[in-house]
């Protein structure tokens, strides 16, 4: 008999009853763990570094791969994860991100990957406007208005490519950049970021973002193994009385030969 009520119940019970579920699962997934997971078979990664490097903030990953973000994301900063073994990352994060969980698979590195740089560098001349893109988050001294490093690669075969990858890059002030929103100087502009190869200029970042891939042209690498990559910031297009650089931070390069 009380298995029969039961069964009434739930018949009866279950269209409002799912909703009351439904509801209640989305609650609990908007305030769910943040996770680090490895991107091919899924499986949560414990001991993950996570680093906010404007906030001085480095946390590890639980063996579920879970972790807690100890401060307040009020305005779009930089995330890392580091682990040995896999591609460092990155993503920037927005206020948004304070109350939806964070999320992220990350990729074992191949024999063929080189990772130039996983520190956080700031370009630029320690002068920038409130509103520029991020600028409330940016904690580091700057280096100056470039960045250079060499390395060596093994000659590149017939089929394949090298790729840079830069992990995220915030505080870029072009104007393609003001009009998606990402920076609110309204009074000036600044050229975009340029990044050399060997001496050759192969791209300009415009806006910021995660994960921008360049293809570093062949024929700029022929008969030499040393690669030298060089990113200068851009300058402040309405200043004529000094040199104005526009202050950018990036982590995580990334060659990649595919
Ligand atoms: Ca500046």
């Amino acid at each position: 008999m009380k298995k029969i009520i039961t069964i009434i119940l739930l018949i009866i019970g279950l269209p409002s009853f799912g909703k009351v579920i439904t509801g209640e699962i989305k609650k609990e997934s908007r305030t769910d763990i943040n996770k680090i997971y490895d991107a091919e078979n899924n499986n949560p990664i414990e001991g993950a570094i996570i680093k906010l490097p404007a906030k001085n903030y480095s946390t590890t990953t639980n063996s579920d791969g879970s972790f807690k973000l100890g401060t307040k994301i009020t305005a779009p900063t930089i995330l890392s994860v580091e682990k040995d073994g896999y591609k460092p990352q990155s993503m920037t994060l927005s206020a948004e991100h304070q109350n939806s969980p964070i999320v992220v698979g990350i990729e074992k590195t191949t024999p063929q990957d080189i990772i130039i740089e996983t520190d956080m560098i700031h370009l630029g001349d320690d002068s920038f406007s409130q509103n520029s893109a991020h600028a409330s988050d940016f904690s580091l001294k700057s280096m100056g208005p470039f960045y250079s490093k060499e390395f060596k690669i093994k000659p590149l075969k017939e089929h394949e490519n090298l790729y840079l990858t830069i992990g995220s890059i915030i505080g870029i002030d072009t104007p393609q950049a003001q009009r998606l929103g990402q920076s609110r100087v309204k009074t000036s502009y600044s050229s975009p970021p340029e990044i050399f190869c060997n001496g050759n200029k192969i791209a300009e970042i415009k806006i910021n973002g995660d994960n921008q891939k360049i293809n570093i042209p062949k024929s700029i690498l022929y008969g030499t193994e040393f690669i030298n990559i060089t990113i200068k910031t851009g300058r402040n297009l309405y200043k004529r009385s000094a040199i104005d650089f526009d202050d950018i931070e990036f982590t995580n390069l990334l060659f990649e030969i595919k």
